[in-house]
Order: structure tokens, then C-alpha cells, then sequence
């Protein structure tokens, strides 16, 4: 069996087998040799017509660009369930020879190196048998998630409200593996490189870092798992960094290399890329360049109704029950308010059950439209410690970080 570079793949069994069978034929998607657009779906803004097309281990998902593939998760599928199921889970990748083929991933070896006092490599039986398991559940989110309804627009990747899910991971803690090597004397930084490459030498291969404490705090995760299964091929397979609270931009797929190092990394994709005005709305006003930026880090609080859209009918004075998700970058959401008069008066909502301060917290709200006619609906959420959201959309130069109150515009007769 040959994959699209011409190797040779060698079958272990019919598990793997399948699975490295669903890899060829995505590698045929990724050179853009085949396609399956099954249908369309248009994000509300400009230019916001995409075909949904399926992937391997993936149900049909709005495809952003193909080279590297970006999809997005159709916003229905937030509606589902509070845990967004593996099939749905959006995907982000910025190199062209993204994801690695099957190939490079029969030899997956995590090597951690660096200032540390014994370099090591990992497979990950290694990783199961000698750390404890830890599980999570916990948002990944695109800093870049709404940038399409950024005004002005912003060029970049233009995803609707997709480019997020909810998942419950499990692997290891990152400080019990770093603790292993022996951390050195001197340690200021870590590094993380996955096995994705780009196609031009001049293009920086995609690595982040994170400061020595955060690497060590115990929460951040080596996962090998997500909703009780091994990762999708495109979310990260067999080994990903989960940096809970934090934008998806560190949770590094393919994880194979980690460098401990003495001293700031200054990469690409660190500096200039995914900053942040550093101010505390990491906003400026709309088309002017911040004076200082920092690196993103942590989510701001989101909220969106799920269980209705733009157009939704209902039957005037007939009760329903409207629902859906609040999140924030780890302290956990406190209140989800909702409004039936366009922001005017505002009632609290009920929060479903607390699956961690990580995770979408479900919230209900019971709503009888009194009248006929237009109602604008908007759900506003605080966190634990009092962040919440903004009436007019936040503007920064990258597009980043969105998180205005949503409205839902519904009609009663
Ligand atoms: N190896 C690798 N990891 C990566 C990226 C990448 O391009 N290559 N993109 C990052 C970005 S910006 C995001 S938003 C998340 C998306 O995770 P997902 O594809 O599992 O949804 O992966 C992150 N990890
Ligand atoms: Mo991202």
C-alpha cells in the first residue's frame, strides 16, 4: 500500500489499518486531489459561502481553505450536547504539510530535551505506563474563532462562531514529565513542536512556548485521548498539548519535541504572530496599531444561545425553553443573563450541570413571547471573577479574542 508520497505503508492491524486507510484518502484531500462538497452553508457576513465537506473520522464540517485544512464546526452541533463529539471538532493548522501522514506518525517518539538533566524520548505506551492518567474537560478555542464579523474586516482565516469545541481530554500532566528529565538550573521557557512541517524552509515551522511555571502548574496536559477515544488524526493524533483556559494557538497537535530552554523564545509564531494589544481589553479603535502587544493567553467570557438562529419562528404566547453554552478562560462562569428586548431588562438564567471550570457551562431559560412580532435575544455571561462581556464588539488589528454579547433575532407569530 502506498500513500500520496509514494511510501510504503505497512498495515499492523485492521484498526490501524482503517485508520491509516482514512489518512490516505485525506492526504488525496489535502493536495486537493479529491473533494466531497456535499453541500454549502453560509456564514452570516460577506463572502461568507463555504462547502461542507467531510474528512476522514469527520462528519461534513465547513471547509475555510483546504492546504492547509482548516473546518469549521457547524454551530447546530453546540445545540447537541455540551460535549462537542470528536466528528465535529473544528480544525486548525497553519503549515501545508499539515497533517503529518501516516507515516511519520508509525515512528511517534516524544523527545523531551533541552536544560533539562536527562533527555528522554517517549512513546506513548511510555507516557501511559509511567505517569498517572489525568482527565479534563475543557474548551479549545481559535484566537481567531468569529474573526468573519470583525468590522472593519481583518484578513485572515474567516471563521463564523466554529472554531471552538468542548472536549474531555486525557493524557498526563507536563509537569510530571518534565519533572522526570530533571528541570535545570536556569530553565526560563519550554518549547513545543509538533510533526507537521512546512513546505518552504523559509517558512517558520509552527512552535510555541510557555513560561517555565505555567509548564510546571500541573493542569497543563499531554493528551492522548479526547470524549474516550484516541485524538483524531486532525486534532493532534496520537499526542497533543491541552493548555486549559488558554487559546487553541498553544495546544500544540503532533506533539513530538519538547525543549526546555534558558531563555525567551522569540519564534514566529510567538513574535509577531498571535499578540494581543497589551492594554486590558487587548483592544485598540477600530484600524489603528497598538502602541505595545503581549502573546495571547487565556480566553475572555463568551456566551451564545444555541437552540434558536437568526429567522427562528415561535408561537406567541406559547412558553419554550431557550438554551445554551457560556465559557471563560478558567475561572469559571458565575451568571448567564438573558434578554428578550434587545439588552433593555434582563433575567437570570439556570447553569446546567458544572462539568469544571474549563468547560461550556450549559444554562436554560424558560421564554413566552407575549406579542407577535420581532424579538431580539442576547445572553450576556459573568465569571467567577466579575469579566463579562461587552455591548459593542472589541476591535484588534489580528482579529482575535471576539466576544460581544450575541443577539439572535426571532420572529412570533
Ligand atoms: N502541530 C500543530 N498544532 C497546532 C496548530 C498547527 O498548525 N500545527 N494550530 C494551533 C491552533 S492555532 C489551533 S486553534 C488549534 C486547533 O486545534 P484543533 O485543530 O484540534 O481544533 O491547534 C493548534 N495546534
Ligand atoms: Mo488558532
Amino acid at each position: 500500500m502506498q500513500d500520496s508520497r509514494g511510501q510504503f505503508q505497512k498495515p499492523l492491524n485492521r484498526r490501524r489499518f482503517l485508520q491509516a486507510a482514512g489518512m490516505l484518502s485525506a492526504m488525496g484531500l489535502v493536495r486537493g486531489t479529491t473533494a466531497w462538497a456535499d453541500d454549502t452553508i453560509t456564514l452570516p457576513f460577506e463572502n461568507g459561502e463555504r462547502p461542507l465537506i467531510k474528512y476522514p473520522q469527520k462528519r461534513p464540517l465547513i471547509r475555510l481553505t483546504s492546504r492547509p485544512p482548516q473546518l469549521e464546526t457547524p454551530f447546530s452541533v453546540f445545540n447537541e450536547s455540551v460535549i462537542t463529539p470528536n466528528d465535529a471538532f473544528f480544525v486548525r493548522y497553519h503549515l501545508t504539510l499539515s497533517p503529518p501522514s501516516s507515516e511519520q506518525l508509525e515512528n511517534f517518539r516524544l523527545q523531551v530535551k533541552g536544560k533539562v538533566k536527562t533527555p528522554t524520548d517517549f512513546s506513548v505506551a511510555d507516557l501511559k505506563s509511567q505517569f498517572e492518567p489525568v482527565e479534563l474537560v475543557a474548551v479549545n478555542q481559535c484566537s481567531g474563532n468569529s474573526r468573519g464579523f470583525f468590522q472593519p474586516r481583518i484578513p485572515g482565516g474567516q471563521s463564523g462562531n466554529g472554531a471552538m469545541g468542548n472536549a474531555r481530554w486525557k493524557g498526563v500532566r507536563l509537569k510530571d514529565v518534565l519533572n522526570k528529565c530533571g528541570v535545570a538550573e536556569g530553565a526560563k521557557q519550554v518549547t513545543f513542536n509538533g510533526m507537521d512541517k512546512p513546505l518552504l524552509p523559509q517558512t517558520p515551522d509552527f512552535i510555541k512556548a510557555l513560561d517555565i511555571d505555567q509548564a510546571l502548574d500541573g493542569e497543563v496536559m499531554l493528551a492522548y485521548e479526547m470524549n474516550g477515544e484516541e485524538l483524531p488524526w486532525l486534532n493532534g493524533y496520537p499526542l497533543r498539548l491541552v493548555v486549559p483556559g488558554h487559546f487553541g494557538t498553544y495546544w500544540v497537535k503532533h506533539l513530538n519535541e519538547i525543549t526546555v530552554i534558558d531563555e525567551t523564545f522569540n519564534g514566529f509564531w510567538m513574535t509577531p504572530a498571535y499578540r494581543i494589544p497589551d492594554n486590558s481589553c487587548a483592544c485598540v479603535e477600530p484600524g489603528a496599531t497598538p502602541k505595545k502587544t503581549v502573546p495571547i493567553t487565556r480566553f475572555n467570557v463568551r456566551s451564545f444561545i444555541t437552540s434558536l438562529s437568526d429567522g427562528s419562528q415561535l408561537k406567541s404566547n406559547q412558553a419554550t425553553t431557550v438554551k445554551g453554552i457560556a465559557f471563560d478562560g478558567g475561572y469559571g462562569i458565575q451568571e448567564v443573563l438573558f434578554s428578550e428586548d434587545g439588552g433593555r431588562n434582563w433575567r437570570e438564567a439556570d447553569l446546567g450541570k458544572d462539568l469544571g471550570k474549563y468547560s461550556f457551562r450549559e444554562w436554560t431559560i424558560p421564554f413566552t413571547p407575549k406579542r407577535t412580532g420581532n424579538f431580539e435575544l442576547k445572553v450576556k455571561a459573568t465569571n467567577r471573577i466579575g469579566q463579562s462581556q461587552p455591548i459593542e464588539p472589541l476591535w484588534n488589528p489580528a482579529g482575535y479574542m471576539r466576544n460581544v454579547i450575541e443577539t439572535v433575532k426571532v420572529v412570533a407569530s
